[in-house]
């Protein structure tokens, strides 16, 4: 096994160029194996096996800094760089990461997760090594998925008038999560069709190029020239035309040809694009012929590429799909917004029945929400369904154009809590912070997946800016005996007692029923309350807890900081100073990989903690 012979890093540098395909291989199994364990991101590592080769070979760790856009591809690096063993932990807690961590290695430049910063980060290191006189090469590789993030752009602009070296992978497999969308994307399908022509297109350059006197100056002037036919002399104008050197397309299975560009690029004294065309999924059969449902995947059967976990009961995703299906057929005003994630937010159901009202802008979150702000003004009604930590993104957009402005803009924020193996840079807890502090905002969360759908049929009317947050996974199918109508600002008492009110945001109220018998079996009999509306806050019922409660203990999956718990208490303060609150929420810090049920436990989530924690504070 040449595996075998990678245990640190650099160990790539002794194997023999003629063992790499053998090495690639070698590679493809033991991730195929390793994740159909697991769980993970096969689909893209796959296709990047062979372009990970090829950078380790051409590069030297740590001193050069390679920085993965996304870095849900980067498990070849891991392996590359001496934490193959780890790989039996991948993504369990206190185990491997599922992302670049530079905690993890020396080798991992960059923290990410999030899509389309990439360039920018690695255009800081350039600009630092160059300052700090030092010698050594960045490397940033960004997918065609990413390059659609407005980042990249404001990346490559800034890029574009440097003078040093700089190298910009660009990984192309023509696909996002789905299908890509989008010009750029368009633009790329051109080049990567133009591939074929490559060595047609050098030798035509070469052949004018020989024609005396007149071969030079014309091929000079079909550079310069500014129409089409430019393009069949020389692949990538866009990228040359902003002044960034295109080197490519090259075969991203092919090592020899890719190490080749590689070397290449680092002799320009400037930023250069390697533009690779990668298979997403290659090497196995189901990931190649399924790569979006490849691109993340829990543990399945490797003979058959079939999820080995039974699915329980209906998830929030598919809830909201639903109802979304039936809300457009209700409302011809209603539309969809997605970024990127059709088939993760549940959106796909709703563009397979309207196609017109769909829309996928692409990994361009901010871009998504004014995008929406100016589809409601024009007179729609739009429905931006976006993961919370990705909606983090776009916190400008939400407050100055759909607050200030007061749209009607409902956000559809899905994974909002913690959503377990993909870490610190997923889990879902601060939309609650950065949602309630805007102006005209209204917040919603629902207990169970009927509320949910209430929820969504109070938004599709509702004619402000308004957001429903749910969490990852099954839609919680306990609660169905409260079926409350649902009120503007009103929460819903499910259980009237005394002594201690317990105020339990969504998802947290199995948690917030458990302690509520916790605290029963210790001879307190409390108030149980299903928050609802974040905000605004349902200041009768805080108005009147005080008279039978002598504690509030707010419980919600996000930071304590901006968080329900907070807003809570700062309202007790200034109106009933006697009643004392405990806010039961994420402390100040990043919440790492692992099960939901295990972090909850860790950070103080689960009913055992809470119930120690109001032990501790005092009934
Ligand atoms: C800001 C943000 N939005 C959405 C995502 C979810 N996401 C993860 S990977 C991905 C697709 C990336 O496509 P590409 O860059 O082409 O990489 P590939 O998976 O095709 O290798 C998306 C949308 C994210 N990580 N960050």
């Amino acid at each position: 096994m040449i595996l075998e012979k990678i245990n640190k890093p650099n160990d790539i540098h002794d194997i023999a160029l003629a063992d790499f395909p053998t090495l690639a291989g070698e590679i493809r199994q033991f991730l195929v194996k390793s994740v159909s364990k697991t769980g993970g991101h096969l689909a893209s590592n796959l296709g990047a096996v062979e372009l990970t080769i090829a950078l380790h070979n051409v590069l030297d760790f740590p001193q050069d800094k390679l920085i993965w856009d996304v870095g849900h591809q980067a498990y070849t690096h891991k392996i590359l760089t001496g934490r193959k063993e780890e790989f039996a932990t991948l993504r369990r807690e206190g185990g491997l990461s599922g992302f670049p961590k530079r905690k993890e290695s020396d080798c991992d430049a960059f923290d990410t997760g999030h899509s389309s910063n990439s360039i920018s980060a690695a255009l800081g290191y350039v600009r630092a090594r160059d300052l700090l006189g030092q010698k050594h090469h960045v490397v940033a590789v960004i997918g065609d998925g990413a390059l659609t993030g407005g980042m990249a752009y404001e990346a490559l602009n800034n890029a574009a008038v440097l003078k040093t070296n700089f190298i910009i992978v660009l990984n192309d497999n023509n696909m996002s999560i789905s299908k890509n969308v989008g010009g750029m994307s368009m633009y790329l399908s051109a080049l990567r069709t133009a591939q074929a022509y490559t060595g047609m297109k050098l030798s035509v350059t070469k052949s004018l190029e020989k024609i005396p006197r007149i071969g030079i100056p014309l091929v000079d002037t079909v550079r310069r020239t500014k129409s089409s036919i430019k393009q069949l002399f020389i692949p990538g104008m866009l990228f040359e035309d902003m002044g960034l050197t295109y080197l490519g397309p090259a075969d991203g299975h092919d090592m020899r040809q890719m190490m080749k560009l590689f070397n290449e690029a680092k002799r320009v004294d400037g930023p250069v694009v390697v533009h690779v065309i990668t298979r997403k999924g290659r090497g196995y059969l189901p990931a190649s012929t399924d790569p979006e449902k490849f691109h993340g995947v829990g543990p399945f059967d490797v003979a058959t590429g079939k999820p080995l976990e039974k699915k329980k009961g209906p998830s929030c995703t598919e809830v909201f799909a639903d109802t979304m299906v039936e809300l457009g057929r209700e409302n011809p005003r209603l539309v969809a917004i997605t970024a990127a994630m059709p088939d993760g937010t549940g959106l796909d159901k709703f563009r397979k029945a309207f196609p017109e009202r769909f829309f996928d802008v692409g990994i361009a979150e901010e871009h998504a929400v004014t995008f929406a702000a100016g589809l409601a003004l024009g007179g729609l009604k739009p429905v931006v369904a976006v993961y919370s930590s990705f909606l983090q993104r776009s916190v400008d957009q939400i407050l100055h154009d759909v607050c200030m402005q007061k749209l009607p803009v409902v956000f559809a924020i899905d994974r909002a809590g913690l959503v377990g193996a993909d870490g610190e840079t997923h889990q879902g807890c601060f939309d609650l912070s950065y949602l309630s502090m805007m102006p005209d905002m209204t917040v919603m969360a629902p207990k169970n997946g009927w509320e949910l759908k209430e929820m969504l049929r109070f938004a599709a009317e509702y004619e402000g800016p308004c957001a429903i947050r749910y969490p990852k996974g099954c839609a919680c199918e306990e609660f169905t005996e409260f079926q409350a109508p649902l009120v503007y600002g009103k929460s819903e008492v499910l259980e009237q007692g005394e002594e201690v009110a317990v105020l339990a945001v969504g998802s947290m109220m199995k948690t917030g029923e458990l302690v509520c018998d916790g605290l029963k079996e210790k001879g307190i009999c409390p108030t149980l309350v299903n928050v609802r509306f974040v905000k605004p806050l349902d200041e009768e019922l805080l108005n009147d807890l005080p008279e039978k409660h002598n504690l509030i203990v707010t419980v919600e999956e996000n930071v304590k900081s901006g968080g329900f718990g907070e807003h809570v208490a700062a309202y007790m303060q200034e109106r009933h100073p006697g009643c004392r609150v405990l806010p039961i929420a994420i402390g100040d810090r990043f919440v790492e990989h692992g099960s939901v049920e295990s972090l909850r436990a860790r950070i103080g989530l689960s009913p055992e903690s809470i119930l120690r924690a109001i032990e501790e504070y005092g009934v």
